[in-house]
């Protein structure tokens, strides 16, 4: 059975205090317990990771990175390898997000060698994907999506798909407060499960766990989680409060 998943990408946002706040607050709202095959992640900035990863220890809540360099270390400034990340702990890292494509110049040849660095050191991957607005006007949505996955991971065994999960971010509506109809999402991840089932066969297709981004909120979250092929969001500005981001695992 397919995993269930609502991760938290908080961006540049929230300062130590805040980010200790945050997951207070996360913790006591999933203390109870998820249901079974529901996985709850949070991808707080680089320097607040270690605080997450102590704080939480004892939850089910999981943590990952934003991102990381695809070498193993070096003249770097700035960066930081997937080693860093396993060392404290981190076990998870989001590649391939749109605003990493945009403002930092993220190709997908780039992110095809971080997906293998991730991958050498046991990581597991959020690989995002997902076309601008006008690749929509313009009706060439599944081209785009088709050739990102194509290039980011299609050179990849079968085996190193139980590692990744994906997750479809149109890019018109990610912060726009636009977002994706409950239709058009369920009509991209059928194909992009329909193009995982051509290249690496139905078992692996069946089994990846396809989550939405975009302006999921607690209002809209139940109505796309509702999609057949829909397993989950990746959630950026309603993951920054806790009542909003309990609200949205509770409609999984
Ligand atoms: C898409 C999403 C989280 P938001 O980037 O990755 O952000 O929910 O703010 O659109």
């Amino acid at each position: 059975m397919r995993q269930k998943i609502v991760a938290g990408n908080w961006k540049m946002n929230k300062n130590l205090d805040e980010a200790k706040k945050l997951i207070k607050g996360i913790k006591k709202g999933v203390k109870d317990g998820l249901n079974d095959n529901t996985r709850v992640i949070i991808a707080p900035s680089f320097v607040n990771l270690n605080t997450a990863i102590k704080r939480t220890k004892k939850s089910s809540i999981e943590v990952a990175a934003q991102n990381m360099h695809q070498s193993k270390s070096g003249a770097f400034t700035g960066e930081v390898s997937a080693d860093m990340l396993t060392d404290i702990g981190v076990d998870i890292v989001i590649l391939g997000h749109s605003e990493r494509r945009e403002y930092f110049g993220e190709s997908d040849a780039l992110l095809a060698e971080k997906v293998d660095a991730a991958l050498e050191n046991n990581l597991e991957i959020i690989f995002c994907f997902g076309e601008l607005l006008e690749d929509r006007k313009s009706g060439n949505h599944f081209n785009v999506v088709e050739s990102q996955l194509k290039k980011g991971l299609f050179h990849l065994k079968k085996e190193d798909f139980s590692k990744i999960v994906l997750a479809y971010e149109p890019v018109w509506a990610i912060g726009t407060g636009e977002t994706a109809s409950p239709e058009q999402a369920q009509e991209m991840h059928a194909f992009v499960r329909e193009i995982m089932t051509k290249e690496y066969g139905a078992t692996v297709a069946n089994e990846i766990s396809i989550l939405y981004g975009g302006s999921v909120k607690p209002a809209n979250a139940k109505e796309i989680f509702s999609k057949q092929d829909v397993d989950g969001g990746l959630i950026g500005g309603a993951a920054l409060k806790a009542e909003d981001f309990l609200a949205i695992i509770k409609s999984i």
